[in-house]
């Protein structure tokens, strides 16, 4: 089976729409077909500051929610980074070999070093996407399911394991984005031009899984479209319906055309209504089944446990491979 691997914070709490369409769900349907590897990614967590209490009860939170969201441990493994030290060395090796000028041109890192200020982002920050190397490149992953806005840490990993395969010999897979069109970018609600994010710049635009699914209705009721009235799918002429097109097609399976032809002539008000109880009818079971997870945390830290040791095996097959490839002394 080929392998995939993909990670996802625990910084914000709750998942987000996007995260779950563009990530997320891809997991769940890629476990049933490839060797896969999952987890929560605490040492990415760290780059902005943190509360030590709120990370660790948000990193059993994100678990929850995989779990929640379709993730089956006997089908893939799930685990918490910072269980398995080898991410934390490979990451050394990484930014030896990596270039300060390419690290720099990281787009992800320029955006959010500037929503903080350039000055107080963090080293590791700018170091983020050579973890992320890391962390695909220790189980030599064929494939990495994530959102469009990944696409370029995808592309530094191909170039760093081609650069290392090149230096010291053939040791790491070269791994190929797995991104699906359709849900590779979901749009804020209130501002269809910027991607749904966590820290979004209207709290409006943000579907959050766990928020009171009355909320989520009114969010979703109350989503930017345009001055038309046609329901159709244009996303360049017409992002925010375009976006609740997507939205309402991936969560129930309708076709584009299907919708557009279902609401011919009845106007956004209908679409956002229906939609919203969509919604509704997916958060609702995701928030139950989340805290049904978080109710037994006992059951779920030896869940957590089990998968590190799955990972750690092989993760320190490729470590000891890298150390000895790049020089380093055996230790007796
Ligand atoms: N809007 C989105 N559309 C599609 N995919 C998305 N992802 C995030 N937002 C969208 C994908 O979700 C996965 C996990 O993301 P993460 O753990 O890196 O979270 P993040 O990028 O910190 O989430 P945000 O909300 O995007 O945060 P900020 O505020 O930092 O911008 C990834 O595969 C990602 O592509």
């Amino acid at each position: 089976r080929p392998r995939v691997l993909s990670g996802i914070q625990p910084t914000a709490g709750s998942f987000h729409l996007g995260n779950y369409l563009g990530a997320v769900r891809q997991w769940v349907a890629l476990q049933e077909t490839h060797d896969a590897f999952y987890m929560v990614v605490d040492l990415h967590a760290i780059t902005v500051p943190q509360d030590p209490r709120e990370l660790r009860a948000n990193t059993r939170l994100a678990a929850a929610q995989l779990l929640a969201a379709g993730l089956d441990p006997d089908r893939c493994t799930l685990f918490v980074q910072s269980h398995v030290p080898e991410h934390a060395q490979l990451a050394w090796i990484m930014n030896c070999l990596t270039g300060f000028g390419e690290a720099g041109r990281m787009t992800q890192f320029k955006d959010k070093s500037a929503k903080q200020g350039a000055e107080r982002a963090s080293v590791g920050l700018f170091t983020y996407p050579i973890l992320q190397v890391a962390d695909i490149l220790l189980y030599q992953a064929h494939e990495v399911p994530v959102g469009e806005d990944q696409r370029q840490h995808i592309e530094l990993t191909r170039d760093l394991a081609e650069r290392f395969n090149g230096r010291f010999g053939e040791t790491f897979t070269v791994p190929e984005p797995y991104i699906l069109k359709e849900t590779a970018k979901i749009f804020d609600l209130q501002e269809p031009s910027a991607k749904m994010s966590k820290s979004a710049s209207t709290p409006k635009g943000l579907i959050n899984l766990l928020d009171e699914p009355k909320t989520t209705a009114k969010k979703v009721r109350g989503a930017v479209t345009d001055t038309d009235t046609v329901v159709r799918y244009d996303p360049a002429a017409k992002p925010g319906v375009s976006n609740l097109l997507t939205i309402y097609s991936t969560l129930t399976g309708a076709g584009i055309a299907e919708l557009e032809e279902k609401y011919a002539g009845k106007g956004y008000g209908a679409l956002k209504t229906d939609l919203s109880e969509v919604v509704v009818d997916f958060v609702t079971p995701f928030r139950e089944r989340t805290q049904s997870y978080l109710d037994d945390p006992e059951t779920l830290d030896s869940l957590l446990a089990k998968g590190a040791e799955k990972a750690r095996a092989v993760a320190a097959e490729t470590l000891s491979r890298t150390y000895e490839r790049v020089g380093f002394l055996p230790a007796k």
